[in-house]
């Protein structure tokens, strides 16, 4: 049984010069093992609650030394001693906390302690992180994700030049993470291009490496992102795929989507994903509505099942009972699954059995505020993601995790999910 000998923490920086939180787990057998946690822009009203200090003299109020002090103060003096596994830790610091949303002690101490345990636990028993990740769900396969790469980025993201968030490329065809990334490349440099050409934009990246030209609408970035898949000698709807992170919530005001002109209802938004469904090479739309649009995801599955997945980011905030209301409901088809949105493990790996149990599609995704920390490819992994959504092929906290995937598929036999079929 894993003996906790001291947990500690870090005040760190984040992708976006923001602090966030680094725990050390040491173990009494000697094993010292780190873990970072990231940070939303875009964040779901449901979300856990992330501790921030809120001292305005201090980055703005953002400062983590709250939580970073739980972690050396309180949470050391509690668990250090020995835990039997994952979920006893995370129960324990859930009951410490007491709270329905992590909000007295934060879920960003706690999730970072959650994962400097697991991988503290898995460097003692010698295996591969995302290993421990399978055996924490009781994943006897572990799979290699297929990959949703960011070209272009709107909204929060972006400035809200675009009012959606992301345009994504799925390299449906690659037979390997190495074969995917090299597409990607190619799509990438292509849409460069034709943005230098069409909108005079130098290359200038968003908060997640995207490209964040100046369309003038968002479906101008869907025709952009198929120009540029024909450019860079690759068909469309066969060799790459398009997903769509909608993030409606965020252009969504009394009941009407402020989509570029127009102004829509929850039908006509669900029209307008429809067609471009049918135009577009799409299948997989996030948020195509907003997070307490409730009553009119059902009727969006609907319109879109068999061509796309109906996927659920700020709508189900990885949190089993929202995720239970929407497969009761009919509402969704797959859970977009942020550890840090519900703050442990324990509670993330509920949510995944959870979505499967009702054949749900799952996708492993970071924020757009990340560290250079790479845990993230382990779990897509070890909890066998179908997707794994990471950000841009640009910038060091969206590469380790990139890195850590062709790492993990040259060191083994793991094959890629096969997606969309
Ligand atoms: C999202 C994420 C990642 P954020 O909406 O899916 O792209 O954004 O981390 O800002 O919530
Ligand atoms: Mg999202």
């Amino acid at each position: 049984m894993p003996v906790i000998r001291k947990l500690s923490g870090l005040e760190i920086l984040d992708s976006r010069g923001r602090p966030t939180v680094r725990a050390s787990c040491e173990l009494a057998g000697g094993v010292i093992a780190h873990a970072s946690v990231p940070s939303g822009a875009s964040t779901g009203a449901a979300e856990a609650h992330e501790l921030r200090d809120r001292d305005l003299k201090r980055f703005g109020g953002l400062g983590c030394r709250k939580a970073v002090e739980t972690i050396s103060g309180e949470l050391n003096k509690a668990l250090a001693r020995d835990i039997a596994n994952q979920r006893e830790l995370d129960e324990a610091m859930l009951k410490l906390d007491g709270t329905p949303n992590k909000s007295r002690l934060g879920a960003n101490a706690l999730l970072a302690v959650s994962i400097a345990f697991a991988r503290a636990c898995a460097m003692e028993k010698r295996q591969p992180l995302y290993q421990h990740f399978a055996d924490i769900l009781g994943n006897k396969a572990p799979t290699l994700p297929r990959m949703t790469i960011n070209l272009f980025s709107g909204g929060k993201h972006a400035g809200g030049q675009v009012p959606i968030q992301d345009v994504l490329v799925v390299p449906a065809r690659a037979k390997s993470i190495d074969e995917g990334l090299a597409v990607t490349y190619a799509v990438y440099h292509a849409a460069a291009e034709l943005i230098h050409e069409k909108y005079q934009m130098r290359l200038l990246r968003a908060d997640e490496g995207g490209l964040a030209p100046p369309a003038k609408s968002a479906e101008a970035l869907l025709q952009d992102a198929v120009q540029s898949i024909l450019d860079a000698h690759l068909q469309p709807g066969r060799d790459v795929m398009l997903a769509v992170d909608v993030a409606s919530s965020h252009f969504y005001e009394n009941g009407r989507y402020q989509l570029n002109e127009q102004s829509l209802d929850s039908a006509g938004m669900i029209r307008t994903l429809r067609e471009w469904v049918d135009r577009y090479p799409i299948v997989s739309v996030e948020d195509g509505l907003a997070e307490d649009d409730w009553p009119n995801w059902p009727a969006l599955r609907e319109a879109i099942a068999g061509k796309a997945i109906v996927v659920g980011d700020d709508f189900l905030c990885t949190n089993p009972d929202r995720i239970r209301r929407a497969i009761d409901a009919n509402a969704a088809s797959a859970l977009l699954l942020k550890v840090n949105q519900i703050g442990t493990l324990t509670e993330a790996a509920d949510a995944c059995r959870l979505a499967r149990s009702a054949g749900w599609n799952v996708t492993i995704s970071a924020r757009s505020g990340e560290t250079e920390d790479d845990w993230l490819a382990d779990l897509a992994v070890g909890w066998s993601g179908d997707q794994i959504k990471i950000g841009s092929i640009t910038q060091s906290e969206r590469l380790a995790k990139y890195n850590r995937l062709l790492a993990i598929e040259a060191e083994t036999s793991l094959s890629i999910v096969k997606w969309p079929n």
